[in-house]
């Protein structure tokens, strides 16, 4: 079902004391709000079980950043769906584009974690976004276009029901650009026609399709008010509770 939702992605910020602290802070913040859309945290994988104690579950959701394409074994270092949602989290990030960067993530392995992750009933938010020479060449739309079929289209329909999506342009992560509020209208209108053409319009018209990339409270109305954009998935800003929230409140 679509949903206006507003997700923080804390990256590999805070330690375990901090994070406790800032996740108290956005739960004591959320109990004396009326929110107009969900609201997630994703952490580091050290904070998960801790935060999920210390959170209202009904307000506040919980996810990790990412998870590994097997689900056990001889991969040191790794941590599984299984392992994540037995913290109790919900959600996991997938196909940041730092991992698709750093990391070396292919569609092929982003295939095997979405399977996982649905598996063991974690909500997959799963990110596309194109980089500076592909938005400048005009390459944009089948670059993303091409990260959603190769990665997630060999979902059935209701399977595809669960994902959200997040649109993030890689130029405008960390950069402090963000994209204005009609090209991200541009492409999510796109990102909806290519499900549309794939599953229909009902499962098209039911993606939660999120934005990412220097999104911030002076920036997230104007974003949000565009009718395909349902939200954002928030870097920098989710770092503070009050930054955070005036994101959740541009709702
Ligand atoms: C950003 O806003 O910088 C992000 O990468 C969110 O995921």
């Amino acid at each position: 079902m679509r949903k206006n939702i507003v997700a923080g992605n804390w990256k590999m910020n805070t330690t375990l004391p901090e994070g406790i602290k800032l996740a108290e802070e956005v739960n004591a913040a959320l109990a004396a709000a009326t929110p107009k859309c969900d609201v997630i945290i994703c952490v580091p994988f050290t904070h998960l079980a801790s935060i999920n104690n210390v959170i209202d579950k009904n307000k506040l959701g919980l996810g990790a950043e990412n998870c590994a394409d097997h689900k056990s074994g001889a991969y040191t270092g790794e941590v599984s769906a299984p392992m994540v949602a037995s913290t109790g989290a919900n959600y996991v990030i997938l196909g940041h584009s730092e991992r698709r960067q750093y990391y070396g993530e292919t569609s092929e392995t982003l295939r095997e974690k979405v399977r996982l992750a649905l598996d063991n009933s974690l909500t997959p938010i799963f990110c596309i976004g194109e980089v500076l020479e592909e938005r400048e060449n005009g390459t944009f739309f089948d670059v993303v276009k091409a990260q959603i079929e190769e990665g997630l289209f060999n979902l059935s329909a209701e399977e595809f029901g669960k994902i959200i999506l997040a649109y993030e342009p890689v130029w405008a992560i960390g950069t402090g650009k963000t994209a204005t509020d009609d090209q991200a209208q541009e492409m999510h209108a796109f990102i909806r026609k290519t499900i549309a053409d794939k599953y229909g319009c009902e499962v098209a018209d039911n993606t939660s399709i999120l934005y990412g990339g220097s999104c911030k409270p002076s920036n997230a109305k104007e974003l949000f008010a565009k009718p395909d954009v349902d939200g954002g998935l928030i870097g920098g800003a989710a770092l503070q509770a009050e930054s955070f929230m005036g994101i959740v409140n541009a709702f």
